[in-house]
């Protein structure tokens, strides 16, 4: 039986356009830098980000964890939202591998202002672990795909390099937020000194994810890569996927928020789900069910039953993602089957009342 996915854009398929790319792929070992797919990849990608440098790497963990160490020195904190994925989702890595220290802040969707960053900066004594980067998400995964507003991400880092304080942004989703701000993908990224984004989410790809930052940045980062054990030989092959990601699939992105849209004010009618349609941005619909008596567990397997995945991102919480692979009717198909888990769900514990 196919299954309608919703339960992230990482599940997306490479087009068929990517894979006859990949078949015909010219490569080399890029560990010598001299795979002519990977080097244009890196050249089209730092293009289209505004920064003077890009690198490969396989996954947006590595990128993220990448650039943390580059930046950090053992010791030393980073200001983070309390629930970005290099917090929640990177196995402590800042802290196994980088020897930072994760210093969480909360932002109303997931968006921090100055003022909240401001008061986790630790002032400089001998006293304690100085403050070595700050980090935002864009899109804010989590938080349900919000995007950060362009005058207050200005704002942070403004300030934070006016105390010398760099900035990364897990830009895993940076495309969705160009798309749903209706500005370039550079804007976003100018003011940050980091950025990783990934190609295989919305975008397609099968694997890979690129960071970028100045040149001298990146010439540090293909030791670090290298050290994670993420340097790659004939990469190539799935550059050429990532390389027709970045030039044919950002601009139907907006399709895929369309649909997140329907989906979030299909759910706000059903009685107990609690979510603000109007909040949704891009592909990512995050709803509370906890007034509705079902645990996301049981919302999941309920919904595998009937053909739709999903899953819960937290005991109160659902997340439904939307990407190429789901299409309007499948998400008009995945909220009449949602509605229908929940009435019945309703009758059964009406029906108990009545019995006890
Ligand atoms: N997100 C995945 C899971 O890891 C949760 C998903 O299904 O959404 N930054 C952000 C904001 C992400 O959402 C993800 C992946 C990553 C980094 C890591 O990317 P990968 O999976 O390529 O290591």
């Amino acid at each position: 039986m196919g299954y309608i996915d919703l339960r992230s854009d990482t599940v997306t398929k490479p087009t068929d356009e990517m894979r006859e790319a990949m078949a015909r792929a010219e490569v080399g070992d890029d560990v010598y830098l001299e795979d002519p797919t990977v080097n244009r990849l890196q050249e089209v990608a730092a293009h289209r980000v505004g920064k003077e440098a890009a690198l490969f790497v396989p996954s947006g963990t590595m990128g993220n964890v990448m650039c943390i160490k580059l930046h950090t020195q053992p010791g030393q904190e980073v200001i983070t939202e309390e629930r970005s994925h290099v917090f929640n989702a990177e196995m402590a890595a800042m802290a196994s591998i980088c020897g930072t220290l994760a210093r969480p802040v909360r932002g109303e969707d997931g968006i921090v202002d100055w003022p909240t960053v401001a008061d986790a900066i630790r002032p400089n004594t001998s006293l304690f672990a100085q403050t070595g980067l700050i980090t935002l998400e864009n899109t804010h995964n989590h938080a349900g795909g919000t995007v950060m507003p362009l005058r207050r991400l200005k704002d942070i880092c403004d300030r934070a390099h006016e105390r010398g304080i760099p900035v990364h942004m897990d830009g895993a989703r940076i495309f969705n937020a160009g798309i749903a701000l209706k500005r370039d993908v550079r804007d976003l990224v100018a003011p940050v000194d980091s950025v990783m984004f990934c190609l295989s989410k919305g975008l397609a790809a099968p694997i890979g994810s690129m960071i970028a930052g100045s040149r001298e940045f990146i010439d540090r980062a293909l030791a670090v890569r290298r050290m994670f054990g993420g340097a790659m030989r004939q990469a190539g092959v799935i550059a050429a996927a990532g390389l027709v990601a970045l030039e044919k699939m950002t601009a139907r992105l907006e399709d895929d928020h369309v649909n997140a849209r329907l989906l979030a004010h299909g759910l706000a009618q059903i009685p107990g789900v609690r979510i603000d349609p109007e909040r949704v941005q891009t592909n990512i619909v995050v709803f509370d069910i906890q007034d509705t008596g079902m645990s996301p567990d049981d919302l999941s397997a309920k919904l595998k039953e009937r053909g739709v995945l999903a899953n819960g991102i937290n005991p109160r919480e659902m997340r439904m993602v939307t990407h190429k692979d789901v299409s309007r009717k499948d998400c008009e198909t995945s909220l009449e089957i949602t509605a229908e888990v929940f009435v019945r769900c309703q009758m059964t514990a009406a029906g108990k009342s009545e019995g006890d």
